[in-house]
């Protein structure tokens, strides 16, 4: 490995040369290989696993059964992609973007089929009638923040996280430029709670379940190991946010879902969560 890279003038695919994600990484898209989905007995079927975006999903859901919502009863499936399943057939069909979460729908006549956690939380919010404001000027304030965290979570993750944390090797250019973007984002986030309780307001919604999983859990230091370095206790207003949104009891059995390791690896039931702890 030298310190400088100059690129060939058609770039060819190395299969062995994406660090940690080696294996996930690939220039095409489709499927690998045939592989079936399960399908469970609820109206939702969730396939995913325990990441920031799915987080958004399985929060989402818990939010809607914790609310009364019993229509949002959900059968989540663990998709390992670190082994590569969001390439296998029946996940190609239901997200041609390989990315978890995926979600399908049959509520209606028809399964439907959701991807993007944006889409999937607007989905379910507008079937519900819950968690994003009926008023319109506090909905669009809502739908601004919940597409300000699709558009601002890949420099995030996919800038700062893969070169703060997991590329093979640490250069200064892009730790310099991604955590310049992440602290810059942390501050918008902290201006923005110095005037609210919520995201978009007084009430929580669809935006601070976006907004969580990725900014709240960075703020908590559980993100790149990377707490002191971008001084995350510096934004308080964030701060006061991450943890009144972590004592939700939606939020802990949330977080809990789709995780190999330390919670459920399937959920099928609300009975599930008697085998796990949930502080
Ligand atoms: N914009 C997508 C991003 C989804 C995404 O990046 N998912 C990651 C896990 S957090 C994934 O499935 N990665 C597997 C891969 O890239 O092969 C969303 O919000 O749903």
């Amino acid at each position: 490995m030298t310190d400088t890279y100059t690129p060939p003038k058609v770039w060819q695919w190395d299969a062995e040369n994406g660090g940690e994600f080696a294996k996930t990484n690939r220039p095409i898209a489709g499927p690998i290989e045939e592989k079936e989905l399960q399908v469970g007995k609820h109206p939702y079927q969730l396939y995913s696993l325990a990441t920031p975006n799915g987080v958004k999903v399985t929060v989402m859901l818990e939010e809607l059964l914790e609310a009364g919502h019993s229509g949002a009863e959900y059968d989540a499936w663990l998709i390992r992609i670190g082994d590569g399943d969001q390439f296998g057939s029946g996940f190609v069909e239901i997200n041609p973007n390989s990315k978890i979460p995926a979600l399908v729908d049959h509520s209606g006549a028809t399964p439907q089929r959701i991807f993007e956690s944006g889409a999937i939380l607007l989905h379910l919010a507008e079937k519900f009638g819950a968690f994003l404001p009926t008023d319109p000027a506090e909905r669009t304030e809502a739908m601004s923040w919940l597409f300000w965290q699709m558009g601002s979570a890949p420099y995030l993750g996919g800038g700062f996280g893969h070169f703060y944390a997991y590329a093979p090797e640490k250069y200064e250019y892009p730790i310099n430029r991604f955590t310049m973007e992440t602290k810059r984002q942390l501050d918008v986030l902290d201006r923005q709670l110095a005037e609210r309780d919520y995201i978009s307001g007084a009430t929580y919604s669809i935006a601070d379940m976006a907004i969580w999983p990725w900014y709240g859990l960075l703020a908590a230091g559980q993100a790149y190991d990377s707490g002191e370095f971008l001084q995350v206790e510096t934004y308080e207003n964030v701060q006061r946010w991450r943890k009144q949104v972590s004592e939700r009891p939606a939020v802990k059995r949330g977080r809990l879902v789709n995780k190999s390791e330390n919670g459920l690896k399937e959920r099928h039931s609300a009975s599930d969560f008697e085998s796990v702890s949930q502080e």
